[in-house]
Parts: structure tokens; sequence; C-alpha cells
């Protein structure tokens, strides 16, 4: 029985609060992962998909196989471009992309839905979204505004080239709770689709 509570509490923390984007698919775990973030963050995402940097960071901070240079947890959690490959939106400028979040337990703050160059960790153009305060209030995921949760965005105009390649760019939902002080991050891997045929003889004409 102790051992039971024990266990119990081990993991209490992890399944505490938080969120995630579940439309579109957002990155999730695979072996590139545990090779540059170590096998204690595959774990720990693998137990609760939902969980905050914060707690990741000090779980790395005791595994010796996390690579510093090679994950960034600040950037979709550690998560890796070629563990999700096969998972790419094609968008093109002025697409509306219907986007879910996974709510599990609020916690009050502030958020945002932008484009992040993942090479260089920075968000490209301005906020698709931006909740610069009361977002995720309440106890419980109905707590929360639906429009908090299940909302849309529209492609903006001039990626054609930073985020032609999938990989180069993430759509990456942030949230901060700001009491709780904890940050969460998903992303979906997308790409630009390239022009039609027509559109420059179009243009030229
Ligand atoms: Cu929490």
């Amino acid at each position: 029985m102790f051992a039971t509570l024990a266990t119990v509490f081990l993991f209490a923390p992890a399944v505490l609060s938080h969120g995630i984007i579940t439309v579109p698919p957002s990155r999730a775990i695979g072996p590139a992962i545990t090779t540059a973030c170590g096998q204690a963050i595959t774990s720990a995402i693998k137990s609760d998909n939902t969980s905050y940097v914060e707690q990741l960071t000090k779980i790395a901070s005791s595994d010796n196989k996390f690579d510093r240079a090679a994950c960034n947890l600040y950037l979709c959690k550690g998560l890796q471009f070629s563990d999700n490959s096969a998972n790419v939106q094609t968008w093109k400028a002025g697409d509306v992309v219907p986007v879910k979040i996974w709510l599990r337990i609020p916690h009050e703050g502030i958020a945002n839905v932008s484009i992040v160059s993942t090479k260089q960790n920075k968000l490209v153009g301005d906020f698709l979204k931006i909740w610069t305060k009361a977002y995720a209030p309440g106890k419980s995921e109905q707590d929360v505004p639906l429009e908090q949760r299940d909302f849309s965005v529209t492609v903006p105009s001039g990626l054609e080239t930073t985020c032609a390649n999938a990989g180069d760019c993430v759509l990456q939902w942030w949230w901060l709770g700001t009491a709780a002080k904890q940050t969460y991050e998903s992303c979906v891997d997308f790409k630009i689709a390239a022009s039609g045929p027509y559109r420059g003889l179009e243009f030229n004409a």
C-alpha cells in the first residue's frame, strides 16, 4: 500500500495540469527525441504529453544523456522534427486552419499562437493569436472559454521561402500559467505549398 502511494506521489506532478494541440496533430515522441534529450525526457512526455517545460528541465538536469546542444526544451519541448516527418501539414497563404487545444487542467495566464522558425527558434511575423490576460481560467476544461481552446488561425503570406521545407517552421501554441509559473508549448509541423504552376504566368501577363 505504501509502495502504491509512493508511486502515486512520485508521478503526481506529471498529472496536475496542462495542455497540448490536438488538431492539427502536434509533435510527438519517437526515437530521435531519446537520442537528443535522453530517455528520462521521452518517458516523461510519454506518461504525460501535456506536461510543462520547467518540469522537463528539472528531469533533464538529472539525466547525463540529456544533450543540451541537441535538445532545446523551450522549442516544442524538445520534440524532434525527424520523429514527425510523416506528419506534416501543407498550407498556403490565406488558409484557415482550425486549431483545437486540450486544456486538461487550466492555469490562468497568457498565451499565443505563432509561426516559429525552428533553426533560429524565432518568431516569424506577427502573432496569429494572442491572449494577454485571462487565458485558461478556472478549475476544469469546461471553465475555459471555448474560443481559447477551439479557434482558427489564418496562414499568413510571406512564408513561402522561410517555411518552404518541412521542419523549418512550426505552428506553435505557447501558454504560460502566470501564477503556476508553468510554460506549455505544442508544435504542429507544416510547410507552405509551392505556388501553382500558372500563378507566375498570371502575374507576368
Ligand atoms: Cu500545473
